[in-house]
């Protein structure tokens, strides 16, 4: 397996309705006017990076029974659904997928697609988030689907959930014991509890105050793929980033990451040379001014860069 393909995809999931604040889905387009693609093309001259466009959905053929505390089910399914067969698509022409949200609803989507490829034992997710988006139908506040991904994707939690008929396409069994958090600071209380009944691996901002971003990635990455040989699936959340650094976001969360933390994160990813596949989500240029904008794009620009070999010491090829 090509770990660290320098042939990229990028792939547009304009999609808000996991999120209770919308504009999310003005996010792959803001990127791609901010200059991402010229930006990866500058970053070596071996990069090939193709743009696969837009994921588009129509809602599916269901008796939209109405199931608790899901708001906008129909859309969320039918959207992950569509995004999925494009990932596996992108896999299978070889590049690694790179999802641009979108609210991180679409985590499931990307997740599901990456599956199809691969076994989840050969698979583990590095989640950078404030955020621990954990919760099922009947823990979450609020019933917005972009704080339920992770629970949709591990098979410790299946129990938990209701049957739903139109995520019954979403197959995915990974362990929780393949997934590490960094970055938490707003965890919800049945969020906390499932931590700690299952023993889920994170570095919060008091362990990165603590150990410093050096040794907590790589702690990190040794957790989930202790001797290397699993590929690694980054779903990067920008409000994992300090408000300072990610304004235009839905869920901002303060004290968070700094962008120089992150990059060093990401410069590590690339480094492992296991990153396989991607996600950049919860861009909302809808929030805050123009400044804000700018400054969250150019986080989120930088961030995707560092992953795929951007080098702050220099790139020399
Ligand atoms: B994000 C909250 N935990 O479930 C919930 O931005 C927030 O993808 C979720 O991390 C934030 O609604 C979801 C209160
Ligand atoms: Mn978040
Ligand atoms: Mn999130
Ligand atoms: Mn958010």
């Amino acid at each position: 397996r090509a770990f660290n393909s320098k042939a990229i995809g990028i792939l547009g999931v304009p999609f808000d309705k996991g999120a209770g604040t919308r504009g999310t889905d003005k996010g792959p387009n803001a990127l791609r006017e901010a200059g991402l693609i010229d930006e990866i093309k500058h970053i070596s001259s071996n990069i090939d990076v193709k743009d696969y466009g837009d994921v588009h959905y129509e809602l599916m053929n269901t008796n939209g029974r109405k199931i608790h505390n899901l708001n906008d089910l129909s859309d969320v399914a039918a959207c992950n659904k569509a995004l999925a067969d494009q990932v596996e698509k992108i896999i299978k022409d070889n590049r690694m997928p790179i999802t641009l949200g979108g609210c991180h609803s679409i985590a499931i989507g990307s997740i599901s697609g990456v599956l199809r490829t691969t076994t989840p034992d050969n698979l583990c997710i590095l989640w950078v988030d404030a955020h621990l988006d954990l919760n099922t139908n009947t823990t979450s506040p609020t019933g917005n689907m972009h704080g339920m991904p992770a629970s949709l994707l591990v098979k410790e939690l299946r129990s938990n959930w209701p049957t739903i008929p139109e995520l019954e396409w979403c197959k995915a069994d990974l362990s929780l014991r393949n997934f590490c958090w960094i970055g938490l600071r707003s965890i919800d209380y049945y969020e906390r509890i499932m931590m700690e009944q299952y023993g889920i691996k994170y570095f919060d901002m008091r362990d990165i105050d603590r150990m410093g971003i050096d040794k907590v990635t790589n702690a990190a990455l040794k957790a989930i793929n202790p001797n290397g040989d699993r590929q690694l699936h980054v779903s990067f959340d920008i409000d994992s980033l300090d408000p300072l650094f990610a304004n235009s976001t839905g869920t901002p969360a303060g004290a968070g990451l700094t962008l120089r933390e992150c990059l060093f994160l990401m410069e590590e990813v690339h480094r492992s040379g296991t990153l396989s596949s991607m996600d950049l989500v919860e861009v909302n240029p809808l929030v805050g001014d123009v400044r804000d904008v700018t400054n969250t794009l150019n986080s989120a620009k930088a961030i995707v860069c560092a992953a795929i070999g951007s080098n702050r010491s220099g790139n020399s090829s």
